[in-house]
């Protein structure tokens, strides 16, 4: 039988990220009935796979099997060209305990500078999982090209955002509009995959 969600149903967003949790709703909304894994007391699972995809999954299904709900969960990050796709799936854990995204922006800028390095592009991946409580689960991924700009700028994002400037565009995701990220973003282009598949 294909999977299906239907429209209306109660879905747990299993994230721990505020930034991302906000705009994972403002993607899903009215579509369905949200929970947080923050509102459930839902533990934060170890993220111990290679890809976007494995810890998407494995936080998908943390959550439905504890919850016992459809659960929806996104692993993201940003792959810089000239330093083979770093900090990819390490990207949170570049900001180390404390979540000092301004420290992992010095670090990306560092590590160029140390590599030599004038290539600037780089790209955010964002891989969607639906995980059903009884096993069956969906993952898609999304992804926006672009390049870094420093100084960061901006303080409408999260993480990274303030110094990614997507092609063909003048701001940084720090100084997009919200809602315009949120049309163009990694993790739009992952919903527009997962709708296709889901809805
Ligand atoms: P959860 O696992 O609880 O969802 P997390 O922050 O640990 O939260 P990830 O392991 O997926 O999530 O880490 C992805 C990191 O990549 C995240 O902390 C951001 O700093 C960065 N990132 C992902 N999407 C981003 C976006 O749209 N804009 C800026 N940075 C982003």
């Amino acid at each position: 039988m294909a999977l299906k969600l239907e429209s209306g149903a109660k879905l747990v967003v299993a994230t721990h990220n505020p930034g991302k949790a906000r705009e994972l709703a403002e993607i899903l909304d009215n579509r369905f009935v949200l929970v947080t894994a923050g509102e459930l007391g839902l533990p934060e699972p170890e993220e111990t796979e290679q890809t976007f995809v494995g810890n998407a999954l494995l936080k998908a299904r943390a959550a439905a099997q504890r919850s016992g709900l459809v659960a929806i969960a996104d692993d993201s990050g940003l792959s810089v060209a000239a330093l083979e796709g770093q900090p990819g799936v390490y990207s949170a854990r570049w900001a180390g305990p404390t979540r000092d995204f301004g420290l992992a922006m010095k670090k990306v800028e560092a590590r160029l500078e140390e590599a030599g390095r004038d290539d600037l592009s780089a790209w955010f991946t964002s891989a969607l999982a639906v995980a059903w409580p009884d096993g069956p689960a969906v993952v898609v991924e999304g992804r926006i090209d672009g390049t870094l700009a420093f100084p960061p700028r901006g303080d409408k994002g999260f993480g990274y955002d303030p110094i990614f400037v997507a092609e063909g565009r003048a701001e940084t995701f720090g100084e997009m509009n919200p809602a315009e990220k949120d049309r163009i973003s990694h993790r739009a282009r992952a919903f527009e995959k997962l709708k296709a598949a889901l809805l």
